[in-house]
């Protein structure tokens, strides 16, 4: 077998163990309580009050967990979010439901106007999205859903109704925004890559002319403190950022919205006034990567060669190396494609984000980035095993680090989770349960929270948060044994 394959092979897998530590575990119960008290009967929404509708990436990361309650909801939950898609391939990173009052949250359906103004891009008509997307997580999810249990999935036919749909969003990804050209996917907003905040997106931004503040109702701050979230001019200039792609019909590349980017030169295909942002980011790459070689696995399944998918994903791993990766700082960084610099290819953006580590995802990875990131993951910027309880979403030295503040240096579950699979694809198994202790001790002591101080593990943001509540139930039911000692076992379960 071919080591690209590994990422989503049995032997990288983890197991799920059905029984122990079974259904009564008190973690397992809240789990399913927060999932259960989330869920709309089609999908689940992150949160109650902060976020009630349906979110690509959270969808994701939830139906992950769901699988160990129902992989029915689980199935449902990803085939509601792709059945939002639009005909362009694009996976909205909203899907709105339309019982929930408009001023519930901003951006609500009435500022993107999906189905009129993303008609040409083939935005669906009887359902209102966003007109952005997250990271595609889904191809794994979906492939992660389906393991849990077969028999209801073929019976379903749910990997064969859910592979097209798949292979076009990640179609759009590869083709419609290599906006660099170098084989990457780029982002066009902060809110697409899923870190809105995050200081590696300062540089990028402060080109982009904000939003006048009087335009737009911000709703986060009925929920949230409001010296935890982004700025008024953040969200002046995320404003600004989706405005200009919606005025230009969500179009991508030259002539399009931001997406004109550096395909059509610095300032984009219009909008010059505002500036533009199109960005190459490490772990929205390395998702695509590792979906793409979930996306051979269920190929096969389906009866169809997954070979061509795993070179690609093979392809893009070095794209990734080639165009991201900064051996002076030992991770991954950010490109700006719109910063001015001689070749076209734009600069690496010198700030360290939890982003930079999420390739350890990866299997492909040449040995000494491998040694290098797990340096990184456990130095002083990150403190994996030393400094911190959970891994902070920013540079701990960083000028712009804050415990407290949106994606500026809290942790997050979801990235935890990411990086404990990670440590597991490289083998790193005692960092690996170290991470996972910590997730499931936090989730549970903080009530399932949206996320935490890095260092005292207080809770920030929402509670009864979606995908903390999927993930520590996934590690919960995770069978964390190597994958020697699973071979001398008698093999995996999945
Ligand atoms: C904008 C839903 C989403 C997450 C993102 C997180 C936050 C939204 C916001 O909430 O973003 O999409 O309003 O801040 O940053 O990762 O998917 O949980």
């Amino acid at each position: 077998m071919d080591r690209t394959a590994q990422l989503v092979t049995p032997s990288a897998e983890r197991s799920i163990a059905y029984d122990p530590p079974g259904s009564a575990h008190p973690l397992h119960v809240g789990a399913a309580r927060v999932l259960e008290s989330n869920w709309t009967g089609t999908s689940t929404v992150p949160s109650r009050g902060l976020y009630p509708h349906q979110w690509s990436w959270d969808s994701a990361f939830i139906a992950i967990g769901l699988r160990h309650l129902s992989p029915l909801r689980a199935q449902t939950e990803l085939e509601t979010l792709l059945a939002a898609q639009w005909g362009d391939g694009r996976v909205p990173h909203i899907v709105f439901n339309p019982s929930v009052p408009l001023d519930a949250y901003f951006p609500s359906p009435d500022f993107w106007r999906s189905s009129t103004a993303g008609h040409g891009a083939g935005a669906p008509r009887t359902v209102q999205t966003s007109g952005i997307v997250q990271p595609p997580v889904h191809a794994l999810a979906a492939w992660l859903v389906h393991r849990a249990d077969p028999g209801l999935s073929r019976a379903r036919g749910f990997l064969a109704r859910v592979y097209p749909r798949l292979a076009s969003w990640h179609r759009y990804l590869l083709h419609r925004r290599d906006l660099g050209g170098g084989g990457l996917a780029s982002v066009v907003h902060p809110w697409e890559q899923g870190m809105d905040n995050s200081p590696a997106w300062d540089l990028p931004l402060s080109r982009v002319t904000p939003a006048p503040a009087r335009s737009f109702r911000r709703a986060d701050l009925d929920h949230g403190a409001p010296e935890d979230r982004p700025t008024d001019l953040d969200y002046g200039r995320y404003v600004r950022l989706a405005t200009d792609y919606k005025d230009a019909g969500y179009r991508d590349g030259p002539g399009g919205g931001r997406g004109g980017g550096p395909g059509a030169g610095p300032g984009g295909g219009r909008g010059a006034d505002s500036g533009g942002f199109a960005v190459e980011d490490p772990a929205f790459n390395a998702l695509l990567i590792a979906s793409e070689h979930a996306l051979a696995r269920i190929a096969a399944e389906l009866g169809a060669p997954g070979t061509a998918r795993h070179a690609r994903a093979e392809r893009l791993t070095a794209a990734l190396v080639e165009r991201l990766w900064d051996p002076a700082s030992g991770m991954f960084l950010c490109r700006d494609l719109m910063a001015p610099a001689p070749d076209g290819r734009g600069a690496l953006i010198p700030e360290r984000s939890v982003s930079g580590l999420i390739p350890l995802l990866l299997p492909g990875l040449p040995r000494p980035v491998v040694r290098a990131l797990l340096g990184t993951v456990s130095g002083p910027r990150f403190g994996l095993g030393t400094t911190t309880r959970l891994l902070p979403s920013y540079d701990l030295l960083g000028e712009a680090f804050d415990p407290h503040r949106y994606w500026r240096g809290p942790a997050w579950f979801n990235t935890a989770w990411l990086v404990e699979r990670g440590l597991r694809t490289h083998a790193e198994h005692r960092r690996a349960d170290a991470l996972r202790e910590s997730v499931l001790d936090l989730a549970a002591a903080t009530d399932f929270a949206e996320y935490v101080d890095p260092y005292t593990g207080e809770a920030c943001g929402a509670t009864g948060f979606g995908w903390t509540a999927a993930l520590a139930l996934d590690l919960l039911h995770s069978d964390t044994t190597s994958t020697a000692d699973r071979a001398l076992k008698g093999g995996d379960r999945r």
